[in-house]
């Protein structure tokens, strides 16, 4: 029996999958063949497409010469060890498109990849060409909360509403929405979920045990569009949930509740994805209370699920963050390089080690986690947040796809990039919620899409893929406006905000917003140390923290001198007077004048061209992204003058060319 495409409830905004994507699709004769559940939702979709457009779809016939249009054959590829269960092969060929593939996802990525294609998919010739993602596992870590946190809310730093998962401190009764999303998320790519919190309080706990059902019924719900769960579990379970007097990794009855309460989660999802861990990071518990080590604490949750093919994603955000500002000697770009390499190839072989792709915390600009280059013998995943909660909230426009490309194409070795590097897959905090444009800001639905396709194909160029989202999504017609006003918009986003690699130049605790000094004098570990003179982080070998020298060459020799340091990161390594001249040939505070003006003009030339597309764009989306850049305006104002004022207060430099600074 065909799946029925999910219904997506009054007023929520299809996204990238409007009924108009499937027009090609629709409007033709396609033969589906193969069995299984996956097949079905194939069948699903095109039924649906063909009831919108007039064609027609056959099951299991014989494809016959030219009977077809379009093809879909599960089981009909002859290089079935080639294609995996998520690859598919695509070829044209006398009237005919085909599609095969050897496993449910990728037929579905197939039928995918001809919807994207639209009428290109059904013209000319095409010789066949296979496609397979490059990560096996292309992940969204949800760090939402059962019961409405306190401080953090329902979403922690969720700018999209409430969850699409949880509500009334239980999961939804209704997971249609849910469906939804998971076909959204099949349709860029995305397989796999994580469904809590990473910060897992008392209630999420029991997620793992008592309340499992509720789990199992959103893994239902995302199963057919090829997404599996999984959960963010406590380190201290056993003592919080299974009521034993420790958590101790190595001790045997610990060992045992683990494998016990993992039986039962198998029991409950037998194809559950498996756990994810934040331990021993701003509070969380963790190994070292019992003067264990992360190894020892990600192997047990590993030898737990080894039984049934599970993962333990083991995430490597450690740091103190209960230091001392006085103290110059604690550095927490170092610290996850520190905690962790000493362990590489320590961990087992289904543990993954989950890195975030820059040493601090998702800023505007970092340099690249120099771990990642660092643990050839371990399996690592890298974290992206696609949430923006350092770059303007989603109430903001900044287009995060050239930014992880630079990531993902990093080499801190010229044998591998950081995409190959990525063995066990890519992962972003997502930026989803039950707001009806899904992400808050209509624009940011494009860092979702363009993870997901990243993570499939991690050097893919971005440009291309946040073509296909805008062809998708709006049609044709706005194409350009929306290039000039998302291809910019995170050099934009950087301009007007922190300077040169700065970073957290924020509002302490919800992190919106300028406060040059907000964390300067924290317990938190980010400062800047601007006095009169100057400003910037040594983190040289030479004179600073060292951190520099946590790279492979050439990077530590050209991250270890102001000289060839690449100016956008000049700050971050090095402590500069305003006077240091740039490569670009401006000075630093210079640099920060004129940066600041200039973001603002783009945000208001931005909001002109997306003015200029009323008319283009369906009115109410048009209408929400044009208040939002109301706010973006408005902030960014904020931001310049601020900083602005702050740089001229401190250094006495005025602006060469004379503007209005307070
Ligand atoms: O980015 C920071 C956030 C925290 C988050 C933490 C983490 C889930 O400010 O809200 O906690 O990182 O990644 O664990």
């Amino acid at each position: 029996m065909p799946l029925p495409v999910p219904v997506l409830p009054e007023g929520v905004d299809p996204a990238w999958l409007p009924p108009a994507a499937f027009r090609a699709v629709g409007g033709r004769r396609t033969l589906i063949r193969g069995s299984g559940p996956l097949v079905e939702t194939v069948h699903g979709e095109v039924a649906d497409a063909c009831r919108r457009f007039g064609g027609r779809v056959v099951r299991d016939a014989e494809p016959g010469d030219g009977a077809y249009d379009l093809v879909l054959d599960l089981g009909g590829a002859d290089d079935p060890e080639l294609l995996g269960e998520e690859g598919f092969a695509f070829a044209r060929a006398g009237g005919t498109t085909t599609v095969t593939a050897s496993g449910g996802r990728g037929l579905l990525y197939g039928l995918f990849h001809v919807v994207r294609l639209g009428e290109a998919a059904f013209t000319g010739e095409r010789a066949r060409e296979r496609q397979h993602p490059a990560l096996a596992l292309r992940m969204l870590d949800h760090w939402d909360n059962v019961a409405v946190h306190p401080v953090m809310g329902q979403v922690e730093r969720g700018y999209a509403g409430g969850s699409l998962f949880w509500e009334d401190g239980r999961a939804r009764g209704d997971l249609e929405r849910v469906r939804a999303y998971g076909r959204l998320l099949a349709a860029c790519g995305i397989n796999a979920v994580a469904v809590n919190n990473v910060n897992v309080h008392e209630t999420e706990a029991r997620l793992l045990t008592d309340r499992i059902g509720e789990v199992a019924a959103i893994a239902d719900a995302l199963r057919p569009y090829g997404v599996r769960t999984h959960l963010s579990v406590s380190f201290a379970a056993p003592v919080v949930l299974g009521g034993l007097p420790t958590a101790d990794p190595l001790d045997e009855t610990v060992r045992g509740w683990w494998a016990e309460a993992t039986g039962a989660v198998y029991e409950a999802i037998p194809d559950f994805g498996g756990y994810v861990v934040k331990a021993d990071s701003e509070g969380r518990p963790g190994p070292f209370a019992y003067g264990r080590s992360h190894a020892d604490g990600a192997n047990l949750l590993a030898a737990a699920l080894e039984p049934y093919g599970g993962t333990v994603h083991w995430r490597a955000f450690v740091y103190d963050h209960c230091q001392d500002w006085r103290d110059r000697g604690t550095d927490r770009a170092r610290a996850a390089y520190d905690h962790f390499v000493p362990l590489d190839g320590a961990f087992a072989a289904n543990a993954v080690l989950q890195v975030k792709h820059g040493p601090i915390d998702f800023q505007v600009r970092e340099p690249v986690s120099p771990l990642i280059g660092a643990m050839p013998g371990t399996r690592l995943a890298v974290e992206l947040q696609a949430t923006q909660e350092y770059t303007g909230q989603q109430r903001h426009v900044c287009w995060l796809g050239p930014m992880w490309s630079e990531v993902l194409r990093f080499r801190h070795r010229p044998e591998s990039s950081v995409g190959e590097l990525a063995r066990g897959g890519l992962i972003a905090v997502s930026n989803a919620g039950d707001d009806p444009f899904w992400t808050g800001h209509p624009l940011a639905q494009a860092n979702l899409y363009t993870f997901g396709r990243l993570a499939w194909r991690p050097d893919a160029d971005p440009g291309g893929i946040l073509d296909e989202w805008i062809r998708l999504t709006f049609g044709p017609g706005p194409e350009a406006g929306l290039h000039a006003v998302l291809d910019g918009s995170w050099r934009t986003y950087e301009k007007y905000t922190a300077p040169l690699g700065v970073g957290f130049m924020v509002q302490p605790g919800h992190h919106y917003g300028p406060s040059v000094d907000g964390y300067e004098y924290s317990p938190w570990g980010t400062y800047h140390f601007a006095d009169r003179d100057g400003i910037g982080v040594d983190r040289s070998v030479a004179t600073g923290t060292g951190y520099a020298g946590q790279y492979a060459k050439p990077w530590a020799e050209l991250y270890e001198s102001p000289d060839t340091c690449p100016d956008e990161l000049l700050l971050f390594f090095h402590h500069v007077s305003y006077g240091h001249t740039l490569n670009s040939g401006k000075t630093v505070i210079q640099h920060i004048y004129d940066t600041h003006f200039e973001g603002v003009e783009e945000v208001e030339e931005a909001r002109e061209v997306w003015d200029s597309l009323a008319g283009l764009v369906d009115p109410v989306r048009h209408a929400r992204v044009a208040e939002r850049y109301e706010e973006q305006l408005r902030g960014a104002r904020e931001w310049r003058d601020q900083i602005n004022s702050y740089f001229l207060r401190k250094s006495g430099v005025p602006d060469e060319r004379g503007r209005r600074i307070y």
